[in-house]
């Protein structure tokens, strides 16, 4: 046993970001897998293990439940690497973090999950794909944009900023049907991040 326990689910960027975090901090959790249509993701809610009703959610160790992704890796991020000690840097890796909750991941984990999960297959429209598709390409434009020239999203240093990033567009090529071939300073930082000591991948 260890202090903390994560709620995790193995499909999910979400959960993959803090099981990234984790492993590169080289910190030991246990983790209850908690998919859909698993007996364990209704008994999780069930139990009010899930306080927002969804994975990922870290358990403390002394009954805290801490949920959502980004807020947990603030959480064990802090006095490590991986979060800048200059204020404004800071500041920016959350940007970039908001940014990936409230823009990116409603476009390039849905279009991933619209296309993998069997109970999304009914919103998966041709219409609603192809919307997708323009939307998330407009969107890893974005991030091209800002890597070309530089290694990390914020500073000169991996932050949690790259770690939130990387967990749903590492996949958008292969889950998503995204080309990544226009993005050659994107595709650079995924490998970046790849190659960081402790790395684990989606499905470790
Ligand atoms: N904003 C949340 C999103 C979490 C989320 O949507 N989790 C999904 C998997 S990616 C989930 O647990 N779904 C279970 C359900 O809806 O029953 C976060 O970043 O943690």
């Amino acid at each position: 046993m260890t202090d903390l326990t994560l709620y995790s689910m193995p499909s999910s960027g979400n959960s993959y970001k803090v099981r990234l975090l984790l492993a590169l901090l080289g910190r030991r959790v246990d983790t209850v897998d908690v998919e859909y249509g698993w007996e364990a993701l209704t008994r999780a809610k069930a139990e009010g293990r899930l306080p927002f009703g969804k994975a990922p959610v870290l358990d403390l160790g002394d009954d805290t439940l801490l949920p959502e992704s980004n807020a947990i890796l603030f959480w064990l991020g802090q006095g490590t690497r991986f979060v800048p000690a200059d204020a404004l840097d800071e500041a920016r890796m959350l940007s970039w973090m908001f940014w990936e909750q409230n823009q990116h991941e409603g476009v390039i984990a849905v279009r991933a999950a619209l296309l993998s999960y069997p109970h999304r297959k009914a919103e998966a429209t041709p219409e609603r794909l192809a919307d997708l598709l323009a939307r998330g390409h407009a969107l890893l434009a974005i991030m091209e944009d800002h890597l070309s020239g530089r290694d990390w999203l914020v500073g000169d240093d991996v932050s949690l900023a790259d770690l939130c990033l990387y967990a749903y567009t590492h996949t958008a090529d292969t889950r998503g049907g995204f080309d990544l071939a226009p993005f050659p300073a994107l595709r650079g930082w995924l490998g970046r991040i790849a190659s960081l000591d402790g790395y684990v991948g989606l499905d470790a």
